[in-house]
């Protein structure tokens, strides 16, 4: 397999995944600032909406969408216990995490990356995020992990995202319970791992 990835970009997350469930894979830088490999092969020409991740399998099917790449790799190491069994209630809750995670932390977070987003607009994004994260917050309260005593890989993708909070001054200072899970989680060798691979750890 190869992971197309950006260095802490959301690619960080299936990128931990991969690791959590030990399973082989290449992976290859994609810059989301020129749309180019390494090598100057045009991203466009592999993945034609531009962005990263991409899971490309070994027979070369290409698979998009960060919260379905990520059941894929919890599906291909089921004695990880990375995501539920499929049509069991869990599956479902875990869905509902990566399903909030993208629709409502994610993409509220990427207005804030670009330089051209109107400033009062930053401001509706950063209350929205502070809210949001708010509720998370509560939902830790007594938990290892979102699903309780396991990590998911609604995990990775949660921690990939809060990552942004400092850079696009997200306030997050007084959510006591996601602070400490950030911290759980960062630990992780397979977190430290792929964050070292991006560049992103000594
Ligand atoms: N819907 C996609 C969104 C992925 C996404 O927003 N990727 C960003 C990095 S976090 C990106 O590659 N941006 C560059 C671009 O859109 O050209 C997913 O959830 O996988």
């Amino acid at each position: 397999m190869k992971l197309y990835y950006s260095p802490g970009a959301c690619s960080l997350s299936p990128h931990i995944a991969l690791h959590e469930a030990g399973l082989a894979f290449e992976p290859v830088l994609a810059s989301t600032k020129t749309h180019k490999l390494q090598d100057g092969t045009d991203y466009y020409g592999i993945n034609p909406l531009g962005y990263v991740p991409l899971l490309e399998l070994d027979d070369g099917t290409l698979l998009r969408e960060g919260p379905a790449i990520v059941q894929y790799i919890a599906d291909q190491a089921p004695t990880k216990n990375l995501a539920p069994a499929n049509g069991t209630l869990p599956r479902y809750r875990l869905q509902e995490w990566l399903t909030f995670i993208g629709t409502e932390v994610h993409k509220t977070f990427s207005p804030l990356f670009r330089p051209d987003t109107p400033e009062e607009y930053k401001t509706t994004c950063r209350d929205k995020l502070v809210s949001r994260l708010t509720w998370v917050d509560g939902q830790l309260e007594g938990k290892q992990y979102l699903m309780g005593e396991h990590f998911s890989v609604a995990d990775g993708y949660l921690f990939t995202v809060t990552n942004w909070a400092k850079p696009t001054n997200v306030d997050i200072s007084g959510l006591k319970n996601l602070l400490a899970y950030r911290e759980r989680i960062a630990a992780r060798p397979a977190v430290q791992t792929a964050m070292k691979a991006e560049g992103l750890l000594k």
